[in-house]
């Protein structure tokens, strides 16, 4: 199954042969994988390329190393469609996990000058400020920083952004979500970040900027979240027009 002549290199084909294991379960969550010895011994190639493969498999949120113990399956992670514009409680609830949220921050504060000019508001006007981090089964999976105008979504409290946010600006509010503009790109962990998501400092995050805007065009708000990148995938189906 290692095919030296191929110019993919070895290292990585070892990655893609322990990927195939967890996606055909023969290795699941939790498990110990083999040492990088019996690796070795198995596809007869050196130690250091079965090191670099289970290191790029670590960095990529498939397996987890603890100290003086060994190197395990890390949990699966939620594959998260790119297509249709949901809220983090409808992505949970549609796969029948609980969500959860806890929030560190819930202000209202006057709109700087540049988050203004993006949800087309006057400087100084009235802006929510909510922190949250989003869990999925009670494990945390990602902060969310939200900034929506204020004379908008009227009403606001801590009870309701502990719960969904859309859902009550179209089931409380009558307001209608039209259409989202969303960036992602990779980063690491900072060391608050780190330790709201109960991940190493450093360690590689997806960070996620949203811009939403209501049918009538105005728009509702702005977050900027970051996601643990071993938790989280995004898919996109694309068609060759
Ligand atoms: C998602 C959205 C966020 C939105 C939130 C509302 C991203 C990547 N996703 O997390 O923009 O504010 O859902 O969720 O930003 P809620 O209705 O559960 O409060």
């Amino acid at each position: 199954m290692i095919d030296r002549e191929s110019p993919v290199p070895i290292y990585y084909q070892i990655e893609e042969y322990i990927k195939n294991l967890i996606d055909n379960e023969e290795l699941n969550p939790g498990d110990a994988i083999p040492s990088e010895r019996e690796f070795s011994e198995q596809f007869s190639v050196s130690r250091m390329t079965i090191r670099q493969a289970i290191i790029n498999l670590v960095n990529e949120g498939y397996l987890y190393r603890q100290k003086g113990r060994g190197t395990f399956v890390g949990d699966k992670k939620i594959e998260q469609t790119l297509q249709g514009l949901t809220s983090f409680t409808e992505d949970m609830e549609k796969r029948g996990m609980k969500p959860g949220s806890k929030l560190l921050k819930f202000e209202l504060i006057p709109a700087s000058r540049s988050i203004s000019n993006k949800l087309l508001i006057n400087e100084h006007d009235p802006l929510y400020e909510i922190k949250r981090i989003r869990f999925a089964d009670d494990l945390p999976m990602a902060i969310e920083t939200t900034y929506i105008p204020a004379n908008l979504v009227k009403g606001l409290t801590e009870d309701i952004v502990n719960r969904s946010l859309y859902s009550y600006i179209e089931n409380e509010l009558g307001l209608q979500i039209d259409s989202a503009k969303q960036i992602i790109e990779s980063s690491i962990a900072r060391a608050d970040e780190a330790k709201d998501l109960g991940i190493n400092k450093n360690a590689p995050i997806l960070y996620i900027r949203r811009q939403t805007k209501l049918t009538n065009g105005q728009p509702l708000e702005l977050v900027k979240s970051v996601y643990r990148a071993d938790r989280y995938k995004f898919v996109i189906n694309m068609k060759r027009n």
